[in-house]
Parts: structure tokens; sequence; C-alpha cells
């Protein structure tokens, strides 16, 4: 198996002798699927890189050093640089340290069904998170079948997104399947943001051309769906492209979302600049042009509340990020030390 087809791209490390690169397919409790030149297998943790706190714990799509063993566990001796990530705070450690539950994805393929699961605001929520992992969304409303309404719920999610790709299509008929080409090409990495039963195991089977993901088989009256997909997963499809749809990837509450906010809500953030006072708060201050705005219908009372909701939300946990951020690269940097000591003792010797 050559790594560049899947994905890799050395990141100029030098790398010791022995070791060659290999991809996360899966995680699990301590042990993680991979997939190198010699094909798949299992591979734990050095223990001293890791449990340092000098080396970021892997997660599925990381691009990894390992040192490769035909029989048993391989040995991951480090983890590259990310091009591109989803992370969440750890539900395990009550909010204390951060999660990554997705790596080096080229597009996030924000998903709802056409049918019950449709819903402009989280569409925003999802394009902001998608443009602060660095990756590029595209919107994809599922069971086009079951949906009268496709060409108006089209134009209602492109007045969200204001650039990005929207495309209809039923994993059921085929119908809209062949838009997504632009996007399934060799090498490339698609994230799948959804809730569950939208058909992201469907359109995966849709794609693949088999059933590579069990699909449940609730029936379609009943919209909830249920939580069917057990483990993290990197699947390799026929045409070349990989797909990643993880269990941590849904979920979405606390996640931070500052940086991304600005590139979904230009429409709004156009105004600020027009107010009277450059410190303008847009509450009561006259000459305020976001007002304005909103008593004239050039800006809707739901997508200002939309927006301001999302900013709440953002300063909350923005500033938890940067703290749990300044902590991770601190430990880091204190195991760092730690070793270089141990090395210098040593040669004293
Ligand atoms: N009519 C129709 N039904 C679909 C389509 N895609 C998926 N479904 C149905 O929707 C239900 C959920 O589909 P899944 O593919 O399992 O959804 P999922 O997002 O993978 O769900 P989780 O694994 O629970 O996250 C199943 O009953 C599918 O048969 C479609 O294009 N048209
Ligand atoms: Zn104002």
């Amino acid at each position: 198996m050559n790594m560049i087809e899947y994905g890799y791209i050395p990141d100029g490390e030098p790398s010791r002798d022995g070791e060659i690169p290999a991809r996360v397919t899966a995680v699990y409790k301590d042990r993680y699927e991979i997939v190198c030149s010699f094909g798949t297998g299992q591979a734990t943790l050095k223990k001293s890189a890791y449990f340092t706190g000098e080396e970021p714990f892997p997660t599925t799509g990381d691009f990894v050093m390992i040192n490769w063993e035909a029989d048993g566990d391989s040995r991951i001796v480090r983890t590259q640089e990310r091009r591109t990530f989803f992370a969440r705070l750890d539900p395990s450690s009550s909010g204390h340290w951060e999660q990554l539950v997705a790596a080096n994805f080229d597009y996030v393929f924000i998903m709802q069904s056409l049918n019950h699961d449709f819903n402009p605001r989280r569409l925003e929520r999802y394009l902001t998170l998608a443009w602060q992992s660095g990756a590029q969304p595209v919107i994809v409303l599922t069971k086009a079948d079951l949906s009268e309404d496709t060409q108006r719920l089209l134009a209602e999610a492109s007045a969200v997104a204001l650039g990005t790709d929207v495309i209809a299509v039923s994993a059921k008929t085929g119908y809209g399947m062949e838009q997504l080409q632009g996007y399934l090409k060799p090498g490339k990495t698609i994230v799948f943001l959804g809730s569950s039963g939208v058909g992201k195991s469907s359109l995966v089977n849709a794609l693949a051309g088999g059933e590579l993901m069990p699909v449940n088989g609730i029936r379609e009256e009943d919209s909830k769906g249920r939580h069917t997909t057990t483990h993290r997963q990197l699947l390799l499809l026929p045409c070349g492209a990989m797909i990643i749809d993880t269990p941590g990837m849904r979920e979405l509450g606390m996640w931070d979302v500052t940086e991304g906010l600005g590139e979904t809500f230009t429409d709004v953030e156009q105004f600020f600049t027009q107010c009277r006072f450059s410190d303008c708060r847009h509450q009561n201050e006259p000459g305020c042009r976001v007002k304005a705005a909103l008593e004239n219908g050039e800006l809707s009372p739901e997508r200002w509340s939309s927006y301001l909701k999302l900013k709440k939300e953002a300063r909350y946990s923005a500033s938890r990020m940067v703290y749990l951020k300044d902590q991770q690269k601190k430990a880091k940097s204190r195991a760092r030390t730690e070793k270089q000591k141990r090395k210098n003792s040593g040669s004293y010797r």
C-alpha cells in the first residue's frame, strides 16, 4: 500500500532508522488500527514519547511514525503535525481536557436530511465549526427522494451558507450523487458532520457501491434514528477518497467557535463598520446600523439572534479553550525540558 494514496505528505521532520509513516484508521481504548506500506495492523503508543505529555495522542486520520511489527502490535513513536482537526472538550475529564476527534481531512460534509432534520440555524453552527477546523465545508442535504420541497430548502441553505456548495442527494435513488464527484478525489479525506440518522452510512455505502457500513433498519417515520456507529473509522472508497465517521464528531456542545465566526456571518458583520460609533454595542446606540437594518428588513431578527447566541457561546468556550491550549503547550515544553535534563545527566555517568 502506498501511503500517498492515503493522503500522506511528509512533514519534513527527520525520522530515525526503521520508522515509517502510517495513518490511524480507528481508535480503540488503548490500541490503534493503522495502515502503512506493509498493510493494516494494530499499534500501541511508545510510552516514553506519549505518557510524558510530549506527543499529542493520535486520533482517527492522524499520520504517525511507527516501528512496524509484522507479528503483534506495531509501536507509534510520533504524531505528525495536523493540517486540519476537530476537537471537543473531553467528557471523561469533566471538561478539563481537549479531545481530538478527527484529523487531516480536506472536506467537511455537513449533512442534514431534507425530510425531518433540515434546520438553517444548526447549519450555521456546523459551518462555523467546519471553517474553524481548517477544512472546506460542503453542505449535503440527504434523502431528496422523501422531500417535496428540495428546491426551496436548497435556496434556504444557500442563503445561510454564502459561497459554500449546497448539494441535494438521495442515497436511495442516486439523485444528485454525481455532484459529489468533485470532492471524491484520490487521496482526499472527507469527514461527516451531522446528527444520527441523516444517512451517513447509507451515503458511504452508495459511494462504495456495496455495504461498507451497517445501516440501521429504523423505519423512516422514526425520525430520531439511533446511535449505531460503534467505532471511529476511516474508510477508503473504491474511488480513492477516504471517509472519516466517528462518534465523537456528533458531540458539538462544547466546541469553541470564535475563529470561524466571521466567515459565516459576513452578511451580519458588514453592518458593524457602518455604525456611527466605532465601539457601538448594537443595543440602543444612536446611529446604529444594525438597528436600522433590523428595522428596514435588511437583517432578519432570527439571523441577528443566532449571531448573538453563537457569539455568546463562543466567548465562554473560547476563553476556556485558550486556557486548555496553553496548559497543553506548557505540559509539552515541561516534558521536553525534563527529557533533556535526563539526557544531560545520563551523559555524565
Ligand atoms: N428514503 C431514503 N432513506 C434513506 C436515505 N438515506 C438513508 N435513509 C434511511 O435513513 C435511515 C438512517 O440511515 P443511516 O445511513 O443509518 O444513517 P446514519 O447517519 O449513518 O445513522 P447513524 O449510524 O445512527 O449515525 C435508514 O433507515 C436508511 O435506510 C435516502 O436517501 N432515502
Ligand atoms: Zn451598532
